[in-house]
């Protein structure tokens, strides 16, 4: 028997969600670039940046054309681009750019920056952008820049596999349960040496904990001494993110069809692309109906939303995706609506002993998830499925505001409130054709 699904009686009209999400949007307007929450992230994160130019295509083109932009300034000159770019000072918000000190490193740029980078969600952005108001010499400006950052993303990151790593978690999901395995194996003594402000205003059963940041601390000390650039053969944390991966293959993919729209051969972009997607595609785990990591077996006690992404991707044969979609992304026992906790996708198994509810990547809600996920089943067709977890997303933004994450039991608001992705990804949700 399916479980009792929460009914939309307290969704409210379209309109006035779309209104309220442009309001949260437009609190978050620093001018040349949103600010991620107000009570946290003062700063331009990243992949932030790219989800709000992706909502934004539909309503204001124009500021998502800035958003992007600036975005690029943060540009290292081998490619990357960074995970925060620091366009303001803001005394409030640990780690600062002092710590990073990234004026100290050669490929740095003038602005300050951090020195990791996040999942490349950027091209994908310019691709909406652009189908919603085509500017051509806007992608002049942009592409070469985003085909500099992909480059480097295989050349500086690629491994054996023809997959890529990342070298901290904060260039990915923070404190998913998939990184313990690997963050345990540190060898990290010494206390937390900065003052944690980001449990200013969030309680610390929703964040992560004094032990998770000792390490990300230490692997940014150690970074830094290396210019950000550690051989990966002798760093201590290379983690092939399939969540990273599946988003960097659909990213070059867009970018292929951006370099076309330029009238240019985006021959390296598609074969970045087919490359990830076949070493993708041989991670399917045929028993559990999911992707394996490289560090160790997702259908075990660890098991998270990374077990899934290559879905987003196109990577699984339509057989798979069925299968991913019934015994796993669905399923009441992993990550889909349960009597005990009814709204999907939940960011770590149910069934992993590390879900917790409350906390962070750890269990919670995200509305990034969900719309990774609704893209994929749309692209196999899954249309009724994909239109389920679109109905079951608008209607938790409705009832808890758009916050950073969702407790799946009640649907409760968690984290920074007034969230910019969570808004913007509605209005890409509701407006896009
Ligand atoms: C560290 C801004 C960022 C997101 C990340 C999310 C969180 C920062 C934090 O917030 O990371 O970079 O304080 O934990 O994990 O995905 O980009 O919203």
């Amino acid at each position: 028997m399916r479980p009792q699904l929460p009914q939309p009686d307290q969704v409210i009209p379209r309109q006035l969600l779309i209104e309220r999400a442009r309001a949260v949007l437009a609190a978050n307007d620093m001018g040349s670039f949103f600010r991620p929450g107000r009570e946290l992230y003062p700063h331009q994160w990243n992949w932030d940046s790219a989800f709000v130019a992706l909502g934004l295509a539909q309503v204001d083109p124009e500021r998502a054309r800035v958003e992007v932009r600036s975005l690029l300034e943060g540009q290292w000159s081998d490619g990357m681009v960074p995970h925060i770019v620091f366009h303001v000072p803001a005394p409030d918000y640990t780690p600062g750019p002092e710590l990073w000190n990234s004026a100290a490193c050669k490929h740095a740029p003038e602005i300050p920056t951090s020195g990791l980078t996040q999942p490349p969600v950027a091209a994908t952005a310019v691709r909406v952008l652009h189908e919603a108001s085509p500017d051509q010499s806007f992608l002049e400006e942009v592409v070469p820049a985003l085909e500099l950052w992909h480059e480097w993303l295989h050349s500086e990151r690629g491994v054996d596999s023809g997959l890529i790593a990342i070298v901290h978690p904060w260039e990915g999901a923070d404190n998913s349960p998939r990184f313990d395995r690997a963050l345990a194996r540190l060898e990290v003594d010494g206390e937390l040496e900065i003052e944690r402000t980001d449990r200013r205003e969030i309680d610390s059963s929703e964040r992560p904990t004094d032990s998770d940041y000792v390490r990300y601390l230490y692997l940014v000390r150690r970074l830094q001494a290396q210019d950000y650039r550690p051989a990966l053969d002798d760093w201590p944390f290379v983690f092939v993110d399939l969540t990273f991966n599946s988003i960097l293959a659909a990213a070059e993919v867009d970018l292929a069809w951006l370099w076309d729209e330029l009238g240019e051969d985006g021959e390296r972009a598609s074969t970045g692309a087919a490359r990830l997607t076949a070493a993708l595609a041989e991670r399917w785990d045929e028993a559990g109906a999911v992707y394996l990591e490289d560090d160790g077996d997702s259908t075990t006690a660890d098991e998270t939303i990374d077990a899934m992404f290559p879905l987003y991707a196109g990577v699984p044969q339509p057989e798979q995706a069925r299968r991913l979609f019934d015994e796993a992304l669905w399923s009441p026992t992993r990550f889909g609506p349960s009597p005990e906790a009814p709204w999907p996708v939940t960011s770590a198994s149910k069934s992993s002993p590390a879900f917790d509810p409350r906390r962070y990547w750890r269990g919670p809600v995200w509305v990034n998830v969900n719309w990774f996920f609704i893209q994929g089943l749309e692209r196999y067709g899954l249309q009724t499925e994909a239109d389920e977890l679109r109905r079951l997303t608008l209607e938790l933004v409705s009832r808890s505001g758009f916050v950073e994450y969702y407790d799946p039991r009640s649907g409760g608001p968690l984290g920074v409130s007034d969230f910019s992705w969570s808004a913007a990804l509605t209005l890409d949700l509701l407006l896009r054709p």
